[in-house]
């Protein structure tokens, strides 16, 4: 039913036909791996292995001609939690509320009691030219026992910039944190492509996006760090079941992600950005659907081209969005919105809700803009995050450079109805 719905209004144009149906479709989402409790085992696991049959294979893949989407449906509103930061790139939530925030330049801010407090509780030296310096921050799982949290950052090795992830302590008291050991040093650095989001899977792993640093093959050397996402133990260590023996490497073929979310314990959607003006291409930011060992395609694809052995996206745009940070929505406050992968943008400044067809997860049923127009705007979005207190939350980035930096500087700003 769902799909002659979309073929009879497909003469309508892709963008009436989203927006005619998304509130229908997305309220199916809601439980896409629902089953009856009478279906065995093998008929649950056939219908899984259907539901994937086309992943990656060019067949679901949805081009943006033009423009980045539909106007969205939902009534929203963004409301401002602090400002005065510069370039906030990550969030870590505390236990009690409180939050962490990086900024590029190589702070640590503390967020107590709803407050920015005035001085950085660390400092990090970081050599920030381009796109560069602090960029995420991350969490341990039992960060409520061991206080530790994880920090990306361009370090100077000897007059050769390198990025490196750190394993850092907050101090018992919040308002200081020491260096505890090195996670993953030598990632490649250029003055672009640095990559920077980490993300703790549901499996415990410490997941970290990283830049092809302006080499494209380097993304299909799977020797390199550089263009991936990495997969390491909370210590840094590789783990025994990693796609590539005694490779922190988990995905190949990525030009400079900064935002990625777990669909299922072993299904990612990820967001890229494509080329800048390197091999005549420019455009091309994407969203894929991608497991253990992918290769997604940087830079032997283009746009919805399929090739054996790498996984076509599921959505492209011919313009220039560049995708920042992406959570999928787990709030009550936006129903319409669970289940549903929000990604922020930088170049094109709106957030992105991107709808998947619940009985084909990997094909994009529709997607909507927000905060898009000139009223609303929050201008350039960096972090999208899932807060404990299930509401969305996302940064500003307006003050690093490619923006309008205001008086009042960069934000954080929770997404609510
Ligand atoms: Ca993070």
């Amino acid at each position: 039913m769902v799909g002659k719905i979309l073929v009879g209004l497909s003469a309508l144009g892709l963008f009436a036909c989203t927006n005619l149906v998304s509130n229908d479709l997305a309220s199916q989402s809601e439980s896409p791996t629902a089953t009856t409790s009478s279906e065995s085992t093998s008929q649950q696991d056939n219908q899984t292995s259907q539901a994937w049959a086309n992943r990656g294979t060019g067949e679901a893949c949805q081009f943006v001609e033009s423009g980045f989407g539909p106007q969205g449906q939902v009534e929203v509103r963004a409301e401002e939690v602090v400002s005065g930061l510069e370039v906030p790139w990550g969030i870590v939530f505390l236990e009690n509320g409180d939050m962490l925030v990086s900024e590029r330049p190589g702070r640590i801010r503390l967020v107590q009691n709803g407050q920015l407090q005035p001085a950085a509780i660390a400092n990090i030296e970081v050599t920030a030219s381009g796109e560069g310096g602090l960029l995420d921050i991350e969490a341990h799982p039992n960060f409520a026992n061991n206080r530790f949290f994880y920090v990306y950052y361009t370090a100077d090795e000897g007059g050769t910039p390198v990025n490196r992830v750190e394993r850092w302590q907050l101090s018992a008291n919040g308002q200081t944190a020491e260096r505890d050991r090195l996670i993953v040093d030598n990632i490649p650095v250029a003055r672009f492509h640095n990559g920077g989001r980490m993300r703790f899977g549901p499996d415990g792993m410490l997941y970290i996006g990283t830049g092809d640093a302006t080499e494209p093959e380097a993304s299909q050397d799977v020797d390199t760090l550089a263009g991936k996402i990495l997969r390491v133990t909370p210590e840094g260590e590789i783990p025994d079941d990693n796609p590539f023996p005694n490779n922190p490497v988990f995905l190949t073929g990525i030009r400079n992600t900064q935002g990625f979310d777990w669909y299922d314990e072993s299904t990612l959607w990820v967001t890229d950005h494509g080329p800048s003006g390197e091999l005549g291409r420019t455009g091309q930011d994407k969203v894929s659907v991608a497991t253990a060992g992918d290769n997604l395609g940087w830079p032997t694809l283009q746009g919805c081209e399929s090739q054996e052995g790498l996984i076509s996206p599921a959505l492209i745009w011919r313009e220039a969005v560049p995708p920042g940070g992406a959570a999928i929505y787990t709030g009550e406050a936006i129903e319409e919105w669970q289940g549903n992968l929000i990604i922020g943008t930088l170049g094109s400044e709106h957030l992105h809700r991107v709808v998947f067809d619940p009985e084909a997860p990997y094909r994009v049923q529709t997607h909507e803009v927000y905060f898009g127009d000139g009223a609303n705007s929050l201008g350039r979005i960096r972090e999208v995050i899932m807060g404990p207190d299930n509401e969305l939350y996302v940064t500003t980035s307006n003050c690093d450079g490619r923006g309008s930096c205001p008086p009042e500087g960069d934000k954080i700003v929770r997404i609510t109805r």
